[in-house]
């Protein structure tokens, strides 16, 4: 095995920072980052002791060179470690670039045209957010954020983001989305989107506009990943990547020198989601992945760390999590700074500025860096003395720089065995001048005067006229001109443009329903609970020869509590190192088997990571031409409630596959209690408009619509989800006859018809999930105790019913003149009969109908805090019990005089309910 964070895996590049981390002093803001401190030092009681020390190494460096040095500092560490002097190791290196100028990789293009396209596409986006702002005020869009970027998009669009040449091979990137104008402004020099089409930026209504930042459901041909919320993406890119390989390691696509990019922001790094997977990609050893930060020292209101340095931060952050770590923070022209630099007074005045300082100096000019950072120290003044305001001025930071940067990405790409994080050191609105440039309003700085637009012209050398630049022109170089044939060439070599998205991947065979759902549907009245059946009808559905190795379960740690144990040894929990230890319980059917081709994902409790995994999968059809069916299992609450969010961005890019909300319904959890008793997942689901969400009560509707799903997906290609409950209570399950599977999609069918002999009133009772076992309890007790007929319906899906009336009633609102059209609940539920419906979930659920029906309805739901106690005690309590819908029954047929109002009275007292409890939802 190897050992990920032993030295054997570090580059030189780190032993070399590591011998010049030992001569740079971070003392003075070391406590601000939160970095380990040093133990306290005294003043230096001999300053010449510690010169001559100093100056020993510094001479065995010059003479025998830095391994050598490298050498000395480890025999003196291990010395010290032994006198017990050594408190801390820092988790950083100095501040200064990671790559020496001896080691940087050679440009291999013409710099000076790339310049030259970077600044036409600087000016395009800005242009382009800019008009959007002056002709409509309020449509927003950012300027400073690309501005800051356009280096590092450009060094990866012109060297190392690799096109689709096979359709599906091509690198995945996730852009930084507030610098979407820029992506946008490159497909437009590439004659990929039209000037129209940039002109009706964050116009999206009525066609041809460009969405604000990535989003694959509003350009399903360009974008390939949504990067919109801060923190999606990175953890997105990180499972992606892990996702190739699993891919490479089940056989499934064959190995390629596939990568996933990521540019993200500093400032986005303090999302959880940010930094939660990063010690997953080392662990994996993913060097197919890359970030590159965009260390622009601010984030939306001010500095990352005013106070600290980010990039210092992020340093330590990465390489504790074992990657591979790459600054570029200055530019070519200050190699020969810190070539003259030999006392590194440099690295000790970078050390010692605070990122807002950095910031407060890159606002200003040559004068005021000259007085502010380079007077302050007599060596460094020594150091610039020969140049000009307008040198020091000039001086750039490393990720402005083409040089620097093509050495990064080149290291990155070479690197073997970690992830490489580049952390590239930029000014936020780069250009942008006295109103944007590392201001601390440069972020939501959109419109920008005529006289700083002009600046911005002369500064990029842009060919614009005052008129041009009054009128916002965007700037169109002839298809014959250097640059377009340039920037074409470099993507015809690196296999076409990106972002672009596939859609289709070759349909795959289901076997017939009957074939592996027949204990479902001919239940017959065999006991079993709806997870049990979930799982027997994935197990039936893995061993299929065609079907099988598509399926991706996906687990975060839970395998056991869904009953799943039997996976692990019959398809192998992956694992890129295959299984290093004998198992505690080798040899058992159970056996937890792990193996380089495993199938199920065991993602270890990270409800995030496991969703990012399953959108890895859900969305192979598009980045790998191959269609998958994921079913990722969990607790129901700790689905929607928990990464609500990345479900969203899942349905975004157009995710298909299954979300198995297991151990659901908040009374059907019994003993779990307030944090794992969801009562509310089927509301959310239901506004995520592409998610179709089912709350069986059978494990033979639970069949249809998971063969009416996969189908949907590995077949129809349509761009859905599919969100099923499933609880853990064992009980009879009915046979499901097969002409009522399409209303079980459609979501209610009429499960039986209770009729009174002689009826005193009758009404509909409708119930899913396990509490339409309570629902039919009720029937019977409302035939037999109070001779009302009832018919009792199954509500596998509310939110499917009130999607399909919701359609129907708007196009009969829009078409007033014809045959208004009759929506499937309506035509269940028609007349006045009254409707009770009941749920596992809060009453908004099933309220989700209430608008479609004009019969009287009571609904009655889960609301409040769930507890720990018996299912029955529990469906008591938030009044969804047998007894309660009865009493619900009876009031609805009082209230329309159908009975007596003192037949509730009396039923209140034979069922012996306290009717002076407070409600549920205020205990
Ligand atoms: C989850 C989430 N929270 C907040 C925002 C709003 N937002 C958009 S950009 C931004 C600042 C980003 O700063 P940084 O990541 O440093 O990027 P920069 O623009 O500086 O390159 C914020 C707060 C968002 N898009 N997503
Ligand atoms: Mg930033």
């Amino acid at each position: 095995m190897t050992e990920r964070y032993g030295d054997n895996t570090r580059t030189t590049d780190r032993y070399q920072n590591d011998a010049e981390r030992k001569l740079a002093s971070f003392a003075p803001i070391r406590g601000e980052i939160n970095m380990p401190a040093p133990a306290p030092t005294a003043a230096d009681a001999d300053p010449e002791e510690t010169r001559e020390w100093l100056e020993a190494l510094e001479a065995v460096v010059k003479q025998h060179g830095k391994a050598r040095g490298v050498y000395l500092l480890s025999q003196l560490e291990e010395q010290a470690r032994q006198l017990d002097i050594l408190t801390h190791a820092l988790p950083y290196s100095s501040y200064r670039n990671t790559i020496s100028l001896e080691q940087q990789a050679v440009h291999p293009g013409d710099i000076a045209l790339e310049e030259r396209i970077t600044a036409i596409l600087r000016w395009n986006a800005l242009a382009m957010v800019v008009r959007a702002n002056e002709a409509y005020g309020e449509l927003g869009g950012h300027v400073a954020s690309y501005a800051s970027a356009a280096e590092i998009f450009e060094v990866g669009f012109n060297h190392f983001f690799r096109g689709d040449r096979e359709g599906h091979d091509g690198d995945l990137v996730f852009f930084q989305p507030h610098s979407a104008p820029g992506v946008y402004a490159r497909a437009h020099l590439e004659g990929r989107l039209s000037e129209q089409q940039l002109a009706h930026f964050r116009r999206e209504v009525d066609g041809h506009g460009l969405c604000s930042y990535p989003h694959p459901w509003l350009m399903p041909e360009f974008w390939q990943v949504p990067t919109g919320s801060m923190g999606i993406g990175p953890i997105n890119a990180i499972y992606q990547a892990r996702f190739m390989r699993y891919l490479e390691h089940r056989g499934l696509v064959p190995a390629s020198a596939r990568r996933v990019w990521g540019v993200f922001g500093d400032g986005e790094m303090d999302e959880p989601e940010s930094i939660g997977a990063l010690t997953l990609a080392a662990r994996e050893q993913l060097d197919n992945l890359t970030f590159i930060i965009n260390c622009n020292l601010q984030r939306l209101d001010g500095p990352v760390r005013g106070n600290g340095q980010i990039i210092q931060e992020l340093e330590g952050l990465f390489t504790g999590a074992g990657w591979n770590v790459i600054k570029v923070l200055w530019g070519s022209d200050w190699d020969a700074l810190f070539a003259r630099d030999t006392h590194h007074a440099l690295l000790r005045r970078f050390a010692e500025t605070t990122d807002g300082q950095y910031q407060t100096l890159g606002a200003n000019d040559g004068a005021y860096n000259q007085a502010h950072f380079f007077q302050l120290d007599p060596e460094l003044r020594a150091l610039v003395a020969h140049m000009s305001l307008a040198d020091i001025d000039a001086l750039k930071r490393g990720g402005h720089d083409m040089r620097k940067l093509y050495a990064a990405f080149s290291a990155a790409r070479a690197h073997r065995g970690q992830p490489t994080v580049i952390l590239a050191k930029t000014k936020k609105g780069y250009g942008m001048g006295g109103t944007g440039e590392s201001r601390m309003t440069s972020h939501q700085q959109k419109k920008l005067d005529v006289a700083t637009l002009r600046s911005f012209r002369d500064r990029f050398a842009l060919p614009l006229t005052d008129a041009q630049i009054a009128d916002l022109s965007f700037i169109k170089p002839p298809e014959d001109s250097a640059e377009v044939r340039y920037l074409r060439a470099r993507r015809a070599e690196l296999g076409g443009y990106l972002p672009a998205r596939g859609a289709e991947a070759p349909a795959i065979a289901l076997p017939p329903l009957q074939n592996y759902a027949g204990f479902a549907l001919q239940a017959d009245g065999k006991e079993m609970s709806t997870t049990m059946a979930a799982v027997r009808l994935l197990t039936n559905l893995l061993r299929d020869k065609s079907l099988g190795p598509r399926i991706v379960p996906i687990v975060a740690d839970e395998a056991r509590t869904f009953g799943m144990a039997n996976l692990f040894r019959q398809i192998g929990i992956y694992s890129p190192s295959g299984q290093l230890y004998e198992p505690e319980d080798a040899g058992s059917l159970l056996s937890y088997r792990e193996a380089r081709d495993g199938q199920l994902l065991e993602e270890g409790i990270t409800e995030a990571g496991a969703l990012s995994s399953w959108v890895a999968a859900a969305t192979a059809y598009s980045v790998h031409g191959l269609r998958l069916l994921p079913f990722y299992i969990f607790y129901s609450m700790f689905g929607f409630q928990r990464v609500g969010d990345l479900i969203w961005a899942a349905a975004d890019q157009r995710s298909r596959g299954f979300l198995i909300g297991a151990t659901a319904g908040k009374t059907t959890l019994g003993g779990e209690g307030l944090q794992h008793q969801d009562g509310s997942s089927h509301v959310v689901a239901a506004t995520v408009p592409n998610c179709r969400a089912y709350d069986p009560a059978f494990a033979g509707e639970l069949a249809v619509i998971l063969d009416h799903g996969a189908r949907s997906i590995m077949q129809r290609s349509e761009d859905v989800f599919y969100y099923i409950t499933v609880s853990n209570e064992n009980y009879a399950q009915p046979s499901l006859s097969a002409e009522l599977a399409a209303q079980v999609i459609q979501g209610l069918y009429r499960y039986a018809q209770v009729i009174a002999p002689q009826p005193a009133g009758a009404l509909r009772l409708l119930g899913s999930g396990a509490i339409l076992r309570e629902v039919i309890a009720a029937a019977a007790l409302l035939q037999s105790d109070w001779n009302v007929s009832c018919e009792v319906w199954s509500a596998t899906s509310f939110s499917e019913l009130a999607r399909e009336a919701a359609q129907v009633a708007r196009w009969n609102r829009l078409h007033p003149s014809l045959e208004p059209k009759v929506s499937h609940l309506q035509q269940c539920l028609a007349g006045a009969t009254p409707v009770v419906a009941a749920s596992d979930y809060v009453r908004a659920y099933p309220q989700l109908i209430a608008a479609y029906l004009s019969a009287d309805f009571t609904a009655l739901g889960t609301d409040g805090f769930g507890r720990s106690d018996t299912r029955a005690s529990l469906r008591r309590f938030f009044e969804v019990d047998r007894k309660h819908i009865v009493i619900a029954a009876l009031d609805a047929l009082a209230r329309h005089g159908a009975l007596e109002r003192s037949l509730v009275a009396s039923a209140l007292a034979r069922y012996g309910i306290d009717a002076e409890l407070p409600a549920p939802w205020t205990r």
